[in-house]
């Protein structure tokens, strides 16, 4: 179950910033009550070393750290027994995915305030947290329709104009490179976000940030739904977000690929959007501007310098901008 979940995030077949820290979650609990009985020290080893199994999957949803941190923090505290751990560590998962549905229910509640009646939204990719807030506004009985983008290489605009078409809601389905063509009638794009550093620039899928730059230029809104665990504690370091690059077969098939002698096919899976390009950042705790993510980081996330020396390098990010 363990090394089946980390192989269904790596090839994304389980895939969005937040699904993916819910499974990994899930399968931290189960693995932690198939463990056979032992003494403590062993099993918080095993524990570790499924934790680092799980984050060596993808790099850049800081969700994934940010939640094995959040379970795994558990393990730190004093048992006297290996049942107390494990009963506790099962606890702490189940409130962890609770807490993680519950917060996307709460983003569609304050993210649908800002769809208003005739409005005209672009989203790009598949973001729960982002169609929460449209699902939400169109079930409060707001008359709007979207642009959806069909996301290259993975095509999880597919998944997206599903939910969308589900919900009732009148949808536009066009390529990546249609977003400027339409932007003039836009008016509010709404995105999800992979990570968000401290300094407010937002990792998500790859093309978010020139759909950003041309809302910039046309004077539309920016939204972003994320959770607080989509915010990344380490970019407080001033370290970088690392941008995973995936198997250029995605984008073009081997043969062709290879009938070629001097193309290289390069495809990264996310850009970064700095902070002035993004007008609010819709969380579970209220919308803020991205100015405001280090007191998200600093007073909700829970961090404190010695976890960084403990172990979850996973995703050390600063929202590089170039
Ligand atoms: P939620 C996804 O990444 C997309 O970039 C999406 O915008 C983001 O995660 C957040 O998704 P991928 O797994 O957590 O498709 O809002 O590479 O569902």
């Amino acid at each position: 179950m363990l090394s089946l979940t980390a192989e269904k995030i790596k090839n994304m077949e389980i895939r969005g910033a937040g699904r993916i820290a819910r499974a990994a979650v899930r399968a931290l609990g189960e693995y932690s009550s198939t463990l056979p009985a032992g003494t403590l020290p062993e099993f918080r080893e095993k524990m570790e070393e499924a934790a680092s199994l799980l984050l060596s999957t993808r790099p850049t949803a800081v969700s994934l750290p940010n939640a094995v941190h959040a379970v795994m923090s558990v393990l730190r505290r004093d048992f006297s027994t290996l049942e107390e751990a494990r009963e506790e560590f099962s606890r702490r998962c189940e409130a962890f995915i609770a807490a993680s549905e519950q917060a996307v229910r709460r983003i569609g509640e304050i993210g649908a305030h800002h769809i208003r009646d005739g409005d005209v939204l672009l989203t790009h990719c598949n973001s729960e947290a982002a169609l929460a807030c449209m699902v939400e506004a169109r079930k409060r009985g707001r008359d709007f329709s979207v642009f959806a983008t069909e996301v290259r290489p993975r095509n999880q605009g597919l998944l997206t104009i599903r939910t969308l078409d589900d919900a009732g809601i009148p949808t536009n389905y066009i390529v990546d490179s249609a977003a400027r063509t339409f932007m003039n009638e836009v008016d509010l794009v709404i995105v999800g976000a992979d990570a968000i550093s401290v300094n407010g620039a937002v990792v998500n899928k790859i093309g978010t940030s020139l759909i950003a730059l041309a809302a910039h230029e046309s004077r539309t809104r920016v939204m972003v739904a994320a959770e607080t665990y989509k915010f990344a504690p380490r970019t407080i370091l001033g370290e970088y977000i690392a941008i995973e690059e995936r198997d250029p077969a995605e984008v073009l098939s081997p043969e062709l690929a290879g009938s070629f002698s001097h193309v290289r096919v390069r495809n990264p899976a996310f850009d970064v959007t700095p902070a002035e390009y993004v007008d609010l950042i819709v969380t579970e705790a209220g919308a803020i501007p991205p100015q405001m993510a280090y007191i998200i980081i600093r007073d909700l996330l829970g961090w404190d310098i010695g976890d960084f020396t403990h172990g979850y390098p996973g995703n050390a990010g600063g929202g590089r901008e170039k």
